[in-house]
């Protein structure tokens, strides 16, 4: 960990640098580093360290990929505040290739790539943005002549990290929605091997931030699950810490948009909401800087599920999603209830076995409560294997 003393110095050189380099002021630079170590799950003062390794590490050098995608991704980039996207490329990122945003064209592009590779060999980030597709050699997308099959090989072999950025590169998203007429596939099946994934439709892109801030502060990727998504940011269900999950467990939801329980901000799980089985830190980290609950829960739409394997661009948008690791209770204390009466027998019989039922209820809920990431995960797996064989009958 860095020293903090030494990095909140107010009279280092290394912060009037800083300063200068990303046009912000300390207190915003580090606001910024502690937002990144918060978005990250990093214990307190590791704001220090991230803060040092901005200032000091060498910018990495990122060869970023565009292929059968909407380029949202990179909109999404272009939204982040604190620092904007460019003080990110000219200071935390060298973008050395990036086919939306550079100035070059054509065989100057070609050779601005090949370039960086040469240069950076054995330790650039290639960024792959969108699903690549396999059907017929892959001649659905090609760049400069070579297919997107080609170009994400030749751009893995040297690369020091390769992360798929979006829901289409991390597990072929809207592109490989059936029948998947082009074969639409992700990084890690045309690579062969697993890489780092930033799902979502677009991604936030505090997650890529963070995961790129990582690697230059602790010279490694973060930890990921067995799908490559970071822990820091796919480890809960959107639906664990939903501003509307009050509601939820109460039982009001919205039955249709624009009713009395949508305006009231009521749960939207029975307009579709797939939160319940969606693993992303929206509900936590928010979009755009654009305010307090911009998501889009937040702006009374469902979750759609956009960033998980077989929820987004597959299940319907408003059919009603599996709860996955918690279910309401179901009975709840009466607030207003009476104190002191005596019971009758009829009453007391009926409460013995409410109690009979809130026990099991209650054991219940505190094993779906303890369920761990993993526990969770095979439970997905085998409701996920049931409906399949059930879509198999
Ligand atoms: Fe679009 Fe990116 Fe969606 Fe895909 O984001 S926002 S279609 S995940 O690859 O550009
Ligand atoms: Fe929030 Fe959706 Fe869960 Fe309702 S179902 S609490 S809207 S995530
Ligand atoms: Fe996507 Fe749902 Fe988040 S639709 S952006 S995963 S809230």
């Amino acid at each position: 960990m860095g020293d903090r003393n030494e990095i909140f110095d107010l009279g280092s050189d290394a912060f009037h640098g800083i300063e200068q380099r990303l046009g912000m002021s300390r207190r915003d630079y580090l606001q910024f580093c502690a937002t990144l170590a918060v978005t990250m799950g990093l214990p307190k003062g590791a704001d220090a360290a991230v803060a040092k390794a901005i200032e000091t590490s060498q910018r990495p050098s990122v060869i970023w990929l565009h292929f059968q995608e909407c380029t949202g991704c990179s909109e999404s980039l272009l939204r982040a505040e604190h620092p904007t996207l460019e003080k990110l490329i000219l200071d935390v990122i060298s973008l050395d290739y990036h086919e939306t945003l550079m100035a070059a064209a054509g065989h100057q592009a070609e050779a601005a790539r090949k370039d960086a590779m040469k240069t950076h060999k054995g330790k650039y980030v290639l960024v792959v943005e969108g699903a690549i597709p396999v059907k017929d050699n892959g001649i659905f997308c090609k760049i400069g002549g070579h297919t997107a099959i080609d170009l994400v090989k030749e751009c893995a072999a040297d690369a020091a990290a390769v992360i798929a950025i979006g829901s289409c590169a991390s597990w072929g998203g809207m592109p490989s929605t059936g029948p998947n007429p082009t074969g639409a596939s992700s990084v890690a099946e045309v690579l062969g091997k697993p890489v780092v994934t930033i799902p979502g439709c677009p991604p936030n892109p505090y997650n890529f931030l963070a995961t790129v801030v990582h690697f230059l502060t602790f010279g490694k990727l973060p930890d990921v699950d067995k799908l490559g998504r970071p822990k820091f940011a796919y480890s809960r269900l959107i639906h664990e810490n939903c501003e509307r999950r009050a509601h939820f467990d109460a039982g009001r939801f919205a039955m249709e948009f624009g009713d009395a329980g949508h305006r009231q901000g009521y749960c939207l799980y029975k307009l579709g909401c797939k939160g319940p089985e969606t693993y992303a830190n929206c509900s936590t980290i928010g979009f755009g800087d654009a305010g307090e609950n911009n998501w889009p829960v937040g702006c009374g739409h469902p979750c759609i599920g956009c960033s998980e394997k077989g929820v987004g661009f597959t299940k319907p948008i408003h059919q009603v999603a599996t709860v996955i690791n918690i279910v309401p209770p179901q009975q709840y204390p009466r607030i207003v209830e009476e104190q002191g009466k005596g019971a009758s027998f009829a009453s007391a019989a009926a409460l013995a076995a409410l109690a009979g039922a809130a026990a099991g209820a209650a054991v219940m809920l505190t094993r779906n409560l303890g369920l761990s990431h993993a526990a969770s995960e095979a439970e997905r797996a085998k409701v996920e294997g049931k409906s399949n064989d059930q879509a198999q009958v």
